[in-house]
């Protein structure tokens, strides 16, 4: 259907949308301008979050751009299945600890009602609504930003500048792919059987209250869905080959944060079986009942489930590109890129999770506008080596530059500004009792959270900031700009900010009561 001509309201798309996903509407949603003769400056294939940025930025540029997207909206996978579903599962869990902890005090109930709490009705809330949020991406990208797309049809690359959907040929000076990640099984048997899920296809397909739950991993999308699971009452095992949250991607986690978090998960009730090795999911009647694990002493034991969670990991949607263009990937199949996000195929570039890791919203919206930026003619790199990162337990964990232990690594003189301080145990006092957690200060201190803040001596430069509560993520995103800039971000500076809460996620306070000092020492 021809939707250019149309001025669709947010309501209307949503409609649309909806008729797409019920199978209804199965013909392309085109929106391609029949008056523009100009040749594309790129096609983007793919319209999650780099595609539909480098989509806008192209556009702002003064560009012509088509974006093409399999789904019957713009925005990918973050706002269907990933990031935005974590963030309402991550609240959820947050939410139920805050009930579970506070119960019986002030105007809370003595218990929570657990038998109300299903995780399914949460999973269900989640894709009931999402389809507004998918909406309004396509009127914001139609209406306000003056994009051309093609959605609910697949775009086939036929060589570097042609691309065909549904039986017609678009060509383009550039493409831009941008077609993201899939989960990488284990290699073990069973994950194709039912109860067998992976955050994209829990959301998409869940159909049962499960009652009883392992996860397969160790990173953040274990950790993550494993604390939400078990907050709405699913028992949960986590089974990692590694130690929990010590993969590469999250080397910066600094150990006293990693052990506040994994301490708070077991007391929660969450069983962690790290060093172990899954060795097969095991069905009955093409269903999981189990998982064969094997200890480092050889034994082998069966953990009863009716939901096994996949969070092993993701690897790039590279082959057809390969297959078509040849483009090079690396070992792990993520398609190689420079800095200005080009292929090894002149005129190809690629965005996002395409190019692997970090596989975050940040990067693959940068991602997307380097790439319009350099094809509308600046010279301009991206370098994402170093990022403000997170994860959510029942908590919000955020955490920038280096941990306590790199940074004396690193430099000969290391102070840390933390809360609680070195030596005092979290349920001593009433802090660090940062943004979101006054009630949990006063009522259960040693949920209040930690905070630490590395600082090398010599520069006086905040090397490092580490933060477990709430809402820090605002205050990181901030710190990491300060961080980054060339001459970086000293206590001096920090202790000269005008914090507007007591305990700040800025560290502000702390690094006041610490920055008179000519020789510092640690707080
Ligand atoms: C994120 C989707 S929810 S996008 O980055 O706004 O396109």
């Amino acid at each position: 259907m021809d939707v250019w001509p149309q001025d669709l309201t947010i309501d209307e798309w949503r409609r649309l949308i909806d008729s797409a996903e019920a199978g209804g509407l199965t013909e392309p949603i085109l929106n391609v301008d029949p008056d523009d003769d100009r040749e594309y400056d790129a096609i983007f294939i793919g319209g999650g979050a780099g595609g539909r940025f480098g989509s806008a930025f192209l556009r702002a540029r003064g560009g012509r751009q088509l974006t093409v997207d399999r789904w019957p909206f713009l925005g990918g996978s973050c706002p269907h299945q990933a990031c935005v579903p974590h963030h309402l599962f991550s609240e959820v869990a947050h939410q139920l600890d805050l009930a579970r902890t506070l119960a019986g005090r002030l105007w809370y109930p003595k218990a929570i009602d657990e038998s109300a709490i299903e995780m399914l009705d949460i999973v269900e809330l989640f894709r009931s609504e999402r389809n507004g949020m998918h909406a309004f991406m396509n009127w914001q990208s139609k209406h306000q930003l003056g994009m051309e797309f093609i959605l609910n049809a697949t775009a086939t690359v036929l060589d570097a500048t042609t691309v065909e959907v549904a039986s017609v040929r678009y060509k383009a000076r550039n493409l831009v792919l941008g077609t993201g990640a899939r989960t990488l099984p284990p290699d073990i048997p069973g994950t194709e059987l039912a109860g067998v899920h992976d955050f994209a296809s829990l959301v998409d397909e869940l159909d049962y209250n499960p009652s009883r739950c392992v996860v397969i991993g160790g990173g953040k999308v274990a950790v993550e869905y494993g604390s939400f699971f078990q907050a709405t009452g699913v028992p949960t095992t986590i089974v990692s080959r590694s130690p929990l949250l010590a993969g590469v991607g999250l080397r910066n986690i600094d150990d006293d944060v990693r052990g506040f978090v994994v301490d708070g998960m077991v007391d929660r009730g969450i069983t962690i079986h790290e060093g172990v090795e899954p060795v097969a999911i095991v069905g009955v009647d093409g269903r999981a009942i189990g998982v064969d694990v094997a200890w480092a002493d050889g034994t082998v034991a069966q953990l009863p489930v009716d939901l096994v969670f996949l969070a092993t990991g993701e690897r790039a949607c590279s082959q057809p590109y390969v297959d078509v263009l040849g483009v090079l990937t690396d070992p792990a199949g993520s398609i190689k890129v420079d800095g200005r996000m080009r292929t090894s195929v002149p005129g190809v570039y690629a965005v996002g999770d395409l190019i692997g890791p970090p596989l975050e919203m940040f990067k693959a919206r940068k991602c997307g506008m380097t790439a319009a930026r350099n094809i509308m003619g600046e010279a301009v790199d991206f370098d994402f080596s170093s990022y403000p990162d997170f994860l959510h337990t029942t908590y919000e964990v955020t955490w920038l530059g280096l941990s306590e232990a790199q940074a004396r690594v690193r430099y000969d003189d290391v102070v840390v500004l933390q809360m609680p301080p070195v030596g005092v145990e979290a349920g001593d006092i009433m802090l660090p009792c940062a943004e979101g957690s006054m009630l949990l200060a006063f009522i259960a201190p040693a949920h209040s959270g930690f905070q630490k803040c590395v600082i090398d001596v010599a520069s006086r430069r905040v090397v490092g900031v580490h933060h477990v509560g709430f809402g820090a993520k605002d205050a990181f995103q901030y710190l990491d700009y300060l961080m980054s800039r060339p001459e970086g971000l000293t206590i001096d500076q920090l202790a000269g900010m005008n914090e507007l809460y007591l305990s700040s996620e800025y560290f502000i306070h702390l690094s006041r009561l610490r920055a008179g000092q000519l020789e510092l020492t640690s707080l």
